[in-house]
């Protein structure tokens, strides 16, 4: 067999998604191997020794580091991921630039616009790979309501409607900062749920439906402080707990998005829907291998809404994994995005979305903050000039 080529990974960041990524790596080669590449766990990095050399055993990373610019200076490694806090991504990403590295980086891409426009001017100037893990993109029956809308099959397109909810943030006791809660300090996060979760809507959005012309948000806090894990002290809380917002998009289509961490019941409640003129696609997170389709054209007795169950071998990324009808799960689309930055190694194209593609989300989340704070219409085209 052909000697595969090499790509050495340091990971930085060893938390929920430092280990949904290393998933990613170590399952690859066993699914995609015509792969050129395959990745190698050379180091991962976290600032407590004793946590991160428990997470180099567990999944196999043959160093650890306990300062992310050595992992940078190392020249053993070729692709930095970033899974760090979003106050990290900038700094990092703009050394690792620098030192010609590839970057990998966990959503959303930065705080603000400002950092993602540096992060994006920082690889293009040295010329280095890069992509986002906005991870949605890349389940198969997201996958392929992307192919059936560009098909052409829904038409003109008029909606486009998107949910994320979840219920974790509603105890007023929980702190803010440090572990997984740095998500409720807004100078870790940038945001709350418009950074963290309607990014990922406005991700799937943009790449499905087009780029997004202006907003008009509404924005909440619901408790306005909070214990900072750091300090001790109760502090004001600066992210927006719950984020509903309409557009328009510039396909003339309207959207409308919601999202909360306070909707309980919910923990992952990611659901979209889109309405065209011949038909309409809808899809649920927690039904993850299923495709809703509503086609006008069917005839008028059996016209209704189908379910696509999408595991046959000829819709996307199923060929790679087990026989028509076996479900896969949220960790393979991390699977997934590993392969297709391991493929665009080998075609020389750029894995999207790119720190680029990102920064169009990017600013739509500016433009949803700007709305909400001001009570007004935002044009995504003039946010940050
Ligand atoms: C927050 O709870 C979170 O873990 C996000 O940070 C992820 O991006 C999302 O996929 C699931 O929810």
């Amino acid at each position: 067999m052909k000697e595969k080529k090499v790509l050495r990974i340091g990971l930085i960041g060893g938390g929920f998604m430092g280990r949904t990524h290393s998933n990613g790596y170590k399952r690859v080669g066993d699914f995609f191997p015509e792969l050129e590449y395959r990745p190698e766990l050379k180091a991962v990095c976290s600032r407590r020794e004793d946590k991160v050399q428990a997470f180099a055993n567990q999944w196999g990373y043959q160093s650890f580091e306990t300062d992310w610019k050595r992992v940078i200076e190392r020249d053993d490694i070729d692709a930095i991921d970033i899974c760090t806090p979003n106050n990290m991504h900038a700094e990092i990403a703009i050394a690792a630039s620098e030192a010609g590295k590839m970057i990998l980086c966990e959503k959303p891409l930065s705080r603000t616009l400002a950092e993602g426009k540096q992060m994006v001017d920082a690889v293009e100037k040295a010329g280095v790979k890069n992509t986002v893990w906005y991870n949605y993109r890349r389940l198969p029956a997201v996958t392929l309501a992307k192919q059936i809308i560009d098909s052409g099959k829904l038409g003109r397109i008029f909606h486009y409607r998107a949910n994320f909810l979840q219920d974790w943030t509603i105890n007023a006791n929980l702190p803010q900062g440090g572990e997984g809660l740095w998500r409720l300090d807004v100078d870790a996060a940038g945001s709350g749920v418009t950074g963290d979760l309607l990014a990922h809507c406005i991700d799937a959005a943009i790449w499905m439906n087009g780029s997004i012309k202006d907003v008009s948000a509404v924005t909440e806090t619901f408790i306005k402080e909070r214990m900072h894990q750091e300090t001790g002290q109760m502090q004001k809380v600066g992210i927006d707990d719950a984020c509903i917002f309409h557009c328009h998009f510039e396909n003339g289509s309207l959207g409308l998005f919601e999202s909360t961490r306070y909707a309980r019941g919910h923990k992952a409640l990611y659901t979209f829907e889109i309405n065209g003129e011949h038909a309409s696609i809808r899809w649920d997170l927690h039904d993850l291998n299923k495709l809703e389709f509503f086609d006008h054209a069917d005839d008028s007795i059996v016209r209704g809404w189908r379910t696509i169950h999408v595991t046959d071998s000829d819709q996307p990324y199923m060929n790679k994994w087990w026989v028509p009808g076996l479900s896969i799960g949220y960790e393979h689309s991390f699977v997934h995005q590993v392969a297709d930055f391991l493929k665009s190694l080998e075609t020389g194209e750029p894995c999207a979305p790119t720190f680029k593609d990102a920064l169009e989300t990017q600013k739509v989340c500016e433009a949803v903050i700007e709305s909400g704070a001001s009570r007004s219409w935002k044009e995504v085209g003039k946010v940050g000039k």
